[in-house]
């Protein structure tokens, strides 16, 4: 899986690839190989879904971030607020490196997708730590599961390698998907696929 992540993000071009202040993000992963179909298909994934957003749903994005080394924490955020009409959001994490404390395992604080403010409501420093946090770390092929109304944030990456993962979430089948993956179907793509992904992925 790294070495399929790593010739992925190399031929990644255009809008596709997104540099931000600390992560590297590349889009559509759906796209990008039939080594990736068995992600958004993994049936504990599925069942995570059918639990936490509880009617139909669709995948919404798929993406490689690469957080590069010697960069500082992410603010503690959440991904959707419980009051917006996208809620309740899944989101999901496949580390392709170890997660670790030195390379910016990703935080979280138990509990907080039942809360009903964010982290931007209460905190005034939103990368200082948390009293309640805990790290998440696991070796890589490890899958995070995650309900995106929990606060959470990549740690510093104090290492000197990068820590890439492949991160998607999904959604209600009826709310906004980030990525049409209708509209970017390759004709490769969708000859492999079957009807369950063509279902999970609204096409
Ligand atoms: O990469 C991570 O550990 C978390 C990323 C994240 O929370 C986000 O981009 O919203």
């Amino acid at each position: 899986m790294a070495d399929s992540y790593n010739a992925a993000v190399a031929l990644a071009t255009g809008d596709d690839i997104s540099i931000g202040s600390t992560t590297t993000r590349v889009n559509d992963f759906v796209n990008r190989g039939a080594e990736f179909d068995d992600l958004y298909l993994f049936p504990s994934l599925l069942e995570a879904c059918c639990l936490v957003i509880g009617r139909p749903f669709k995948l919404s994005s798929l993406h490689a971030r690469t957080l590069r080394p010697h960069q500082p924490a992410q603010e503690l955020h959440v991904d959707v607020r419980r009051d917006s009409p996208d809620w309740p959001l899944l989101g999901f994490i496949l580390m392709i490196d170890d997660f670790r404390p030195d390379n910016g395992a990703t935080r979280f604080v138990p509990g907080s997708h039942r809360w009903p403010g964010t982290p931007k409501d209460t905190m005034s420093d939103l990368r200082a730590e948390h009293a309640a946090e805990v790290l998440a770390c696991g070796t890589a092929g490890s899958l995070l599961v995650f309900n995106g109304s929990a606060w959470h944030g990549h740690t510093a990456n104090t290492s000197s390698g990068p820590r890439r993962s492949l991160q998607g979430f999904f959604v209600p089948r009826d709310g906004r998907a980030a990525t049409d993956f209708a509209a970017r179907m390759q004709p490769e793509t969708r000859a492999r696929l079957g009807p369950h992904a063509g279902y999970v992925l609204n096409l």
